[in-house]
């Protein structure tokens, strides 16, 4: 297979607000899902919480450099909404707008590329208080928001992105809980999927309309779902997790409709009756990319009913399922190796899920919007972090990219995930992700073995840093 890269690929590092900001009381501010979640006991690894995390706030100016100094050419950041709307609707917060555009102003000294984030998950608390994402009038204010922001920093933002994963945000906030707001409501998380559907449209329709040379897209972190055999029973449990995990969002994103399965396997639980007339439509914004977030694979079987079902879906523990309505399937342990997530490492899934965006939706440019690995690093005496696995895990999945690439995929970039340790949601600072090392107790950044070679991978270009 060729390693050669499209004309204009991007090479960039991601990272997230509530993930590296920290100053979550500072220049107005406002509380969201995740500070109240993460403050409330047994909710996060060792009740961490985003208060402080790597203190992004105070040293983003450092924090551009490594990007610059690892020659990378985007830069995917995500806009906290209760810091610049700390209520989620009326006001925004000149402080909170002055942060990002001179970020933005910076990224673009430096020759890089930015691709903002409207929303990582970072919800205002007062929305939650309103009915969070359930409700039709969240969708409204995330427009509002959306029309604020992109106001403000406009085409400066090379690609706007209108969310992150939407899979987590409903599901794993309102299915099973184990992310913000915590909510256990399996007809709010289908309820949750419209809106947060709705919100993208409308927010695109903003982007269009207030900064038109811009990029739009959106992120989904689309799962890649293998039955266990070649039976039909496995094969519908494999169809009924692909209509909630990703055909539920590229339906109405891609072609404008919910796809029918969808709903008749989840009529139980709800009617869908908070589809209103027209919503689809505007959810199928036309995309200029989009944004796929690839980390594993999952593995599934009809349950028989009679056995303990198994429930391995590598999302988090809790009594209630994020799978609403699919309470016949069981989620397989897989075969290692695995990350500190317990994800199964399979490069073949990116390539897979590539060649089947490419072959469903001719013609839709693709960016990787995330793909990296949690390892337990150690720090050597020396103080350098040799993260081997780190580095395999990395340069497998590039070439998987570039295998796709190679068979008529149209990936327009990768974003290595992550730029920096972080907060790691529910599993807290337990768990690193970033090329570049946090060490929480003083904020020094030391670059790991995988910053280097990821600037080698980007400066010297694929084939050198390929064969490993
Ligand atoms: O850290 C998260 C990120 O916020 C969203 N995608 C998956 C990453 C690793 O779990």
């Amino acid at each position: 297979m060729t390693r050669e890269l499209p004309a204009g690929f991007r090479w960039g590092a991601a990272t997230a607000a509530y993930q590296i900001e920290g100053a979550a009381d500072e220049d107005g501010r406002g509380p969201s899902i995740w500070d109240t979640y993460s403050h409330t006991t047994g909710r996060t690894r060792n009740g961490d919480t985003g208060d402080v995390a790597a203190d992004h706030y105070h040293r983003w100016a450092e924090d551009l450099t490594h990007l610059a100094e690892l020659g990378l050419g985007a830069y995917r950041f995500s806009i906290s909404w209760p810091r610049v709307q700390p209520g989620g609707a009326g006001p925004v917060n000149p402080k909170g707008i002055d942060f990002y555009s001179r970020l933005v102003d910076r990224l673009l000294e430096l020759g890089i590329a930015p691709v903002a984030t409207m929303y990582h998950w970072d919800l205002p608390q007062e929305l939650e208080d309103a009915g969070g994402w359930p409700a039709r009038d969240t969708a409204l204010r995330f427009q509002e928001y959306a029309a604020h922001i992109v106001g403000a920093l406009g085409d400066r933002v090379h690609t706007w992105t209108t969310l992150n994963e939407p899979w987590c945000s409903a599901y794993l906030g309102y299915g099973s809980g184990v992310h913000a707001p915590g909510r256990t409501e399996s007809a709010g998380a289908l309820a949750a999927v419209h809106h947060l559907n709705l919100a993208h449209g409308l927010a695109g329709r903003m982007v269009r309309e207030l900064a038109p040379a811009a990029d739009l897209s959106a992120t989904l972190n689309l799962h890649v779902i293998r039955p266990v055999s070649e039976s039909a029973a496995d094969a519908d449990a494999v169809r009924r997790i692909d209509a909630l995990a990703n055909r539920a969002f590229l339906g109405p994103m891609l072609d404008a409709a919910y796809p029918a399965d969808l709903l008749a396997d989840t009529a139980a639980v709800t009617d869908w009756s908070f589809v209103r007339d027209g919503d689809e439509r505007t959810v199928a914004v036309p995309l200029d990319v989009l944004g796929v977030n690839y980390y594993s694979t999952t593995l599934v079987r009809a349950w028989d009913g009679r056995s303990t079902r198994s429930t391995a879906d590598g999302h988090g523990r809790s009594e209630h399922s994020p799978w609403i309505g699919a309470d016949t399937v069981e989620f397989l342990p897989q075969p290692g190796p695995h990350t500190a997530m317990g994800w199964n490492i399979d490069p073949s899934g990116l390539t897979e899920l590539l060649l089947r965006l490419h072959r469903e939706h001719p013609g839709l440019p693709l960016m990787i919007t995330e793909n990296g690995a949690a390892f337990p690093d150690l720090v050597a005496d020396d103080g350098a972090i040799h993260d081997e696995a780190r580095v395999d895990y990395l340069r497998r999945h590039v070439a998987a990219t570039l295998d796709a690439v190679a068979a008529g995929a149209d990936v327009r970039g990768y974003f290595v995930w992550s730029l920096l340790d972080n907060f790691e949601w529910a599993y807290g600072y337990d768990r690193r992700f970033g090329i570049i090392h946090v060490d929480y107790a003083t904020q020094a950044r030391t670059w790991k073995d995988s910053a280097h070679w990821y600037r080698h991978l980007v400066t010297k270009g694929p084939s050198s840093s390929l064969s490993g």
